[in-house]
Parts: C-alpha cells; structure tokens; sequence
C-alpha cells in the first residue's frame, strides 16, 4: 500500500520542481475539475447489449477475446461502473448505447425503444448524481445485414432506422432534462461497401435525408446535443463508408451540431489531435471517443502513449475543456474487463493532467520567436518532470487508490463478484 506520507511528501518536491519552470500545480489540479470522462458501458459486456440474451456484434467492429467475468445483465453492468468509479479520481458521466435499455425478457425492436426503457438508467444516473450520454445502435441487427443502414435503398429498412435515431434523441433529451446535463447523443452507423461501390453518391445522399428526416425534432441544448461520427472503414467494410469524415463534417457544420471525433477512424498517420483545434473552427462542441487503434480501429485500451498526449494538451492549451466531450470508446474481452476500464480510463485522465502541467505560455513564446530547439529541447524536459508525485498526490486527494495500489482491488473484486457470473 502506498505511504500517505511520502506521497504528500513527494508532491511538495515536484511542486518546487515545477514552480522553477513556471507551472503552478495547485493551478493544474483544479483544473482537473473541469473535465468529466464520459464512461463507455460496453466495455463491461463486450458491446452485447441486452436486447436479445445472445446478441453477436457486427458492423465492423470486433471485441476479441473471452475472459470470466463479463457483464450478464444490466444490474452486472451497473455494478461494475460504480466499481470503475470507485477507482476513478475526478467526475465521470456514463454513456449508453440503445441496446442497454431494460426490456423486462420482452423484445423490444430498435424502432419500438421508448423513455420507460431507460427510465431506470436515469435514475441511477440522479442517484448517482452524474450525466448520461447515448448513442443509436445501428449494427448488429438483421436490418443492418446488408451493410446499409440510414443509408438503405430499401425504404422499409431506411425508415426503421430513422424512426430508431428520433426515439434516441427523445430519450437522450429527456435524460438532460431529468438529469439537469445535456445528453450528448452520438450516431455512428457501420454503412458501407465490403467491395467497390458505384453509387457512394446516392448512399451518401440517403444518408443525409435520413439524418435530416431523424433529426428533424430540434430540443433545447440544455437537453440534448447531437454528435455524428465518421470512419475510414469497418471489418467487411472495407471499400467505403458513407459516414466518411468529409461528410460528416460537412453535415455538422452546416447544422452546427458536434463532430466526434473517434481516434481509430482515420487512416493509421493522420493524428487525431490534429483536428482538434481544425474542427472546432467551424462548430461549437466536440465529441471524443478516445481509443488506441493497434494496426486498425482495434479499439484496444487506452495507453498513455503520444496521440492522446496531444488530444489532451491541444484541449488544455487552448481552454477547449468546455467545448470538447470527452468520452472513451475501448473494448477489450481479454483482459479482466474492469481492470481495462480503470487503466484505460486513468490513462486518459494522467494525459490531461501532464497537459495541465505544461509552462504552454512560454513554449509558444519560443515558437513564435522561431526557437526551435528551445522548444524541443523543453519538451523532452517536460516529460521526465516530476509528474507522477502529481497524480499520486491528486489520487490521494481525490480518496481513489493511488499508484498500482488499484490492481490489488481490481483482482478482489474479480474473485469475490467477477468470478461467480
Ligand atoms: C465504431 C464506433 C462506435 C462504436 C460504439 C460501440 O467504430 O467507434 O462509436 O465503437 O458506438
Ligand atoms: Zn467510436
């Protein structure tokens, strides 16, 4: 167990450390309270769901792996997110995807899901007294077998799923309203081509009428905000998607509603920090599904590696933490499930608190008087600072486990809960 002592200790000596650089680090631990991390509920079960009691994924995205413990219900589901919270310093929201609701053992269809479904969620959520996200579920479905979903040359089928997408955004809406937090909704939708398409045109045209027709009902921002999420390609989707980046961008600007940004959904080279500050030209808010892409969108979990040093530090250094919602998108089934939420989770949160940690001030003063190696240089400094006396000392605070003091927990509750499911 980690000593309160030389923890406090340590701080006081990394405080001194960064105070001769010019970073106040009191100032960079308060502004941790300004981000929340919106917790993805499908790492718990393996993006299953609820709807059906054998529910297999498909649209192009794959969990891969069968460790004990996954969630069986949504009570498993519920007590593993108040067990990753446990484990978490700062605030957290939890995201929903549709195929959470509680159906009671009826089937319930993707285009029948009413509030009552979710009504349970957003009173956790009140008890719990954090926000709710939510998403549509357009994939792993027989109406999204051929590969179309809103994008559907079959009216029957396009028009399930518009009627899917508007029950979402009033269930979204009224969970802000209850909630007191605006419920980003977030709509992805596998559409695309295993093979060469002829007519991207027309598919990307039904799209847009669809998103048009599904979010025709405008609520107050207060309540909801809608977010679009495009990508390069999904597993036997390999030629096309119609929600490509171009698209959707071009959809969210011109109705000013929020781009998420998916850091696995673009090509391997492209950096998604990049966009940041791109995007956020053109519209209000962002939406981040924070992920580590291995090779392709594997959605492995979150390392504190350089891609999301930068998607951290571009939002601290230009103060974009009000404008940027932060929500993590990682599943991995081979691994304890809990363990992978924490870490994912936590890596997300040390990369922020390193960007908070930053003398930004002085670095683009270099910059702009063309002192590159100046500005190199502090950056290698930057990243053997002190920092890890810092998130101790802010776990410590925050009463959560601090160092791998987490792992120890993790693996009691993998023997006293996760192993009897
Ligand atoms: C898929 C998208 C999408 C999903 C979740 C389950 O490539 O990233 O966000 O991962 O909605
Ligand atoms: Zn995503």
């Amino acid at each position: 167990m980690s000593n309160t002592d030389s923890i406090k200790k340590a701080y006081e000596l990394a405080k001194e450390r960064y105070a001769a650089i010019g970073v106040d680090t009191e100032a960079a631990l308060k502004k941790m309270s300004e981000l929340t991390i919106s917790l993805h509920c499908w790492q718990t079960d393996d993006v299953g769901g609820f709807e059906t009691p054998d529910a297999t994924l498909s649209g192009g995205i794959q969990t891969t792996g069968n460790y004990p413990g996954k969630a069986k219900s949504v009570a498993d589901v519920r007590q593993d997110l108040e067990k990753v919270m446990s484990m978490l310093p700062g605030k957290q929201r939890v995201n929903l995807h549709a195929i959470y609701g509680e159906f009671q053992g009826e089937f319930v269809d993707r285009d029948q899901i009413e509030l009552k479904h979710f009504q349970g969620w957003i009173d956790w959520c009140k008890g719990l007294g954090i926000g709710m996200d939510f998403n549509g579920s357009f994939f792993a479905h027989p109406k999204a077998a051929e590969g179309f979903t809103l994008s559907s040359k079959n009216e029957e089928i396009r028009q399930f799923w518009v009627e899917h997408l508007k029950r979402c955004r009033a269930i979204s809406a009224e969970a802000g309203k209850q909630l007191g937090t605006p419920c980003v909704h977030n709509t992805w939708v596998p559409d695309g081509s295993k093979d060469t398409p002829i007519d991207r045109n027309g598919y990307r045209t039904l799209l847009q009428k669809s998103l048009d027709e599904g979010m025709a009902t405008k609520y107050p921002k207060e309540y909801m905000k809608d977010a679009v999420e495009s990508k390069t390609f999904g597993i036997g989707l390999e030629s096309m998607t119609v929600g490509s980046n171009e698209f959707y961008v071009g959809y969210a600007v011109k109705n000013n509603i929020l781009v998420c940004i998916d850091n696995g959904h673009y090509h391997p080279t492209e950096i998604a920090g990049d966009k940041i500050s791109a995007v956020l030209q053109y519209v209000d808010e962002l939406l981040l599904h924070v992920t580590r892409p291995i090779r392709w969108d594997s959605d492995h979990v979150v390392t504190l590696n350089e891609e999301i040093q930068l998607i951290a530090s571009e939002i601290v250094r230009n103060d974009f933490m009000g404008r940027v919602n932060v929500g993590l998108d990682f599943f991995d089934a081979s691994i304890n499930r809990i363990g992978a939420y924490v870490t994912g989770t936590r890596a997300a949160q040390k990369a922020f608190l390193i960007a908070a940690l930053e003398p930004t001030k002085d670095l683009i003063e270099l910059e702009t008087g063309g002192k590159y190696f100046e500005r190199l240089a502090m950056l290698e400094e930057l990243k053997t600072m002190p920092f890890s006396a810092v998130w101790d000392y802010y776990c410590l605070q925050e009463n959560v486990p601090v160092g791998a003091d987490y792992i120890a927990e993790i693996q009691k509750y993998e023997n006293e809960v996760l192993m009897y499911r």
